[in-house]
């Protein structure tokens, strides 16, 4: 028993041996080992301690690697949505590139288009503008012409006034028909019509002439062998009393016939103008005043230069 007791003493200090030698392990599996080696030598169990370690150690390496092998399958399903993010992404952005593509593609053909359209509203503002030019140039010609013509149609209505005058006077003249009679140094324009003293005297006006002056017996004597009851250019319109010829000269030689002149004998009658009245035979006492507005023939001189 003394024996087996310090067997057990010697197998203790192995065992405090081994502890050391196997380091650190639980309390549990010092306990089995002090258990085993108290059964056993010591060669088997420095054998079972290292069994007992490795199995140890690879408990560990196993545990570990499980702890990776789930890290790695976290970290695989991570990434595996991870891919199928980056997947949905990678449609999506190629949906847009294509939309943009597609956008690209519309807006060059905008953009070629309006060019187009660019060009050719250029092309027409071009046109248009030298359109404007000529059209300029054609207005500034046409106000030219326009000047010129004013002028030419003010310088023709110059001209035509006289000439408006003289075939207005043609037409006066023309009313009247005469026969034309030469004596001594005058023509004679016998009235065929009868008219007033102030239409006669407006008419011998219109021929150029004067109303018949009587400036001696001869031509009286010419008058009287026409034998017409005629307007002669005497009278006392503007003064009564007082007689000029027509062309202002004063009554000089007189030829009235008897009792006249007689500014009608009666007051509310006037008598200013002069006729010749065949009503005797003597040529020196022809001439009657007479109301200016009786109708007579009458005779228009001439004088020959
Ligand atoms: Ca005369
Ligand atoms: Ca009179
Ligand atoms: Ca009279």
């Amino acid at each position: 028993a003394v024996c087996l007791g310090l067997l057990c003493v010697l197998l203790l200090a192995e065992i405090i041996g081994l502890s050391v030698y196997c380091k650190l392990n639980s309390l549990s599996l010092k306990v089995e080992t002090f258990y085993i080696h108290c059964n056993l030598n010591i060669t088997d169990g420095i054998i079972g301690c290292q069994y007992i370690i490795k199995r140890d150690n690879l408990q560990t390496s196993y545990n570990n690697l499980t702890k990776e092998r789930d890290q790695l399958h976290t970290s695989y399903n991570n990434l595996t949505k991870e891919t199928d993010q980056l997947q949905t992404r990678y449609k999506t952005l190629s949906e847009e590139r294509d939309q943009l593509q597609t956008s690209y593609n519309n807006l060059t053909k905008e953009r070629d288009q309006l060019q187009n359209s660019y060009n050719n509203l250029t092309k027409e503002r071009d046109q248009i503008h030298t359109s404007y030019n000529n059209l300029t140039k054609e207005r500034d010609q046409l106000h030219t012409s326009y000047n010129n013509l004013t002028k030419e149609k003010d310088e023709l209505q110059t001209r035509c006034k006289p000439l408006s005058e003289e075939r207005d006077q043609c037409y006066q003249v023309m009313k009247y028909p005469y026969e034309l009679k030469e004596f001594g140094n005058s023509s004679y324009f016998i009235s065929t019509t009868k008219n007033n003293w102030d239409n006669a005297t407006q008419d011998c006006r219109n021929r150029g002439t004067k109303l018949v002056i009587i400036n001696n017996l001869e031509e009286q004597k010419f008058l009287i062998s026409l034998n017409i009851n005629t307007w002669i250019g005497l009278s006392d319109i503007e003064t009564e009393g007082t007689w000029r010829w027509v062309d202002g000269t004063p009554l000089t030689t007189a030829y009235w016939g008897p009792q006249q002149p007689d500014n009608s004998g009666d007051p509310e009658v006037e008598e200013d103008c002069v006729e010749i009245v065949n009503w005797n035979r003597d040529p020196v006492k022809m001439w009657n005043d007479m109301k200016c507005n009786t109708e007579r023939n009458w005779i228009c001189e001439a004088v020959k230069d």
